[in-house]
């Protein structure tokens, strides 16, 4: 198949680009190198040596991987660009990555808020209106997120995307209707990735557009199959405050001594799946298309839950490390319940790497590998989400460097 990968570049994008490239899938890359402009912007770098993005696609090539193809846009800025890109290549699907994917980066001022709403919200609907403006048939496939549901379930698992409700009618009678799980998000950030179920939403009813929407939980590891065949194909690893996810800064912070850091009491459970997974389970929504005029899909995209405190002392049983608790600068209950209907990705045949193969190898592979590249400095979480815990948070510590307006950086490539 033709695919189009916008956002090809990050964490998940590029990784997905090399699979489905092995997979005999036509992959072609869009991206404006958003996520290299945010750590030039941080002042923060990928824990892994990650190349540019030109030296990735010739290592991949002489690596005896197919040609991947590039084209340099702004999904939410560029539309003639993107329409014209869908009418040229005229791909079966598009995997659409290219949204802004840090929490507590969405949170960190006025300015990181309006561009994630302004980034992500545009992006999704330039996507959606130029596959009806042009009138290709291409599948979108969306990175979504778990944390479109909240985290407080009522007691019930969590269905895949929709659920059925009782509502009282005025003759006294009930009516039944399956909707859309009521969106509960947690930051600016989540909630983008709730509007975007309303956009997927009305162009499926509206126009027919095909679209599997993945809920996805927390990704952990760094390599894929496709990644680890050479360092010039190498994954990113994020650890600092803003990008990085709380297993991988754990498993880091593990490596180099620091103590874990815990927010709160660590009772918030979450769901997790290994990076290897996620691109399987894109591979898998590709190959498996909704039909024509069926409603937007949404699967599950996870394999395990577990609460942050326990995998905290798993990783120090496993490596020695102490725990901090520390002062949640995030607004989330202080603990949850969480069980997650996964059904349809195992139906497909995901068979999911668990947390107990992976983590010692991304210990030893991965974080103590390159521990020497960490920056102590970017590791605590600065991002605080309410005025509240802003004017309570402790000063910033003298090392950190200050930081350039958020538009003031060259785009490294
Ligand atoms: N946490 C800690 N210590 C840390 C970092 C985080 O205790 O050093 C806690 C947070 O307070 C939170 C939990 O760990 O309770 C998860 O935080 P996270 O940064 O790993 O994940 P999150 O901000 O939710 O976002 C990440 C990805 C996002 C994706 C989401 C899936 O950045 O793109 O959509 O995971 S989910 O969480 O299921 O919504």
């Amino acid at each position: 198949m033709k695919v189009l990968v916008l956002g090809g570049d990050g964490f998940c994008g590029w990784p997905t680009s090399l699979h489905l490239s092995r997979r005999g899938h036509d992959v072609v890359i869009a991206d404006n190198f958003a996520r290299r402009a945010a750590d030039a912007e941080l002042g923060a770098e990928s824990l892994t040596p990650i190349a540019s993005l030109d030296t990735r696609l010739a290592a991949w090539h002489e690596m005896g991987g197919r040609r991947i193809g590039f084209c340099e846009l702004n999904v939410a800025e560029d539309y003639d660009e993107l329409a014209g890109l869908l009418l040229e290549l005229q791909p079966d699907a598009v995997v659409h990555f290219a949204e802004q994917r840090a929490a507590p980066y969405s949170m960190k001022s006025a300015w990181h808020k309006r561009y994630t709403v302004s980034n992500n919200l545009n992006a999704t609907n330039n996507v959606l209106a130029a596959i009806v403006d042009t009138g290709v048939d291409s599948h979108v496939v969306h990175l979504g997120t778990m944390g479109v549901y909240g985290y407080t379930a009522a007691g019930m698992t969590i269905p895949e995307g929709y659920v059925n409700v009782r509502i009282a009618a005025d003759d006294g009678s009930d009516v039944e209707q399956e909707i859309l799980y009521p969106t509960n998000p947690g930051s600016i950030y989540h909630m983008t990735k709730s509007q975007d179920q309303l956009l997927f939403a009305f162009y499926n009813k509206n126009d027919g557009v095909r679209v599997t929407d993945l809920h996805q939980g927390i990704v952990w590891g760094t390599q894929t199959v496709e990644t680890e065949l050479d360092e010039r194909l190498i994954n990113r690893f994020d650890y600092d405050g803003d990008y990085g996810t709380v297993l991988n800064r754990f498993l880091m912070q593990a490596a180099i001594g620091y103590p874990l850091t815990v927010h709160g009491t660590g009772g918030q459970t979450r769901a997790f799946i290994h990076i290897r997974d996620s691109v399987r389970c894109i591979d898998l929504a590709i190959e498996h298309p909704p039909v024509p005029g069926q409603r937007v899909r949404i699967f599950n995209q996870m394999t395990e839950t577990h609460r942050v405190i326990e995998l905290a002392r798993l990783v120090g049983r496993l490596t020695g490390a102490t725990v901090d608790l520390l002062e949640n600068p995030r607004n989330e209950a202080a603990e949850n319940e969480l069980q997650v209907d996964n059904r349809q990705f195992l139906e497909l045949g995901l068979e999911p790497t668990t947390l107990e193969e992976g983590l010692l190898r991304e210990v030893t592979e991965i974080a103590e590998r390159y521990g020497e590249r960490c920056d102590r400095s970017k590791i605590p979480c600065r991002s605080r989400w309410t005025r509240d815990r802003q004017a309570a948070g402790r000063p910033i510590p003298a090392e950190e460097p200050a930081q350039p307006a958020p538009d003031a950086e060259p785009v490294p490539r």
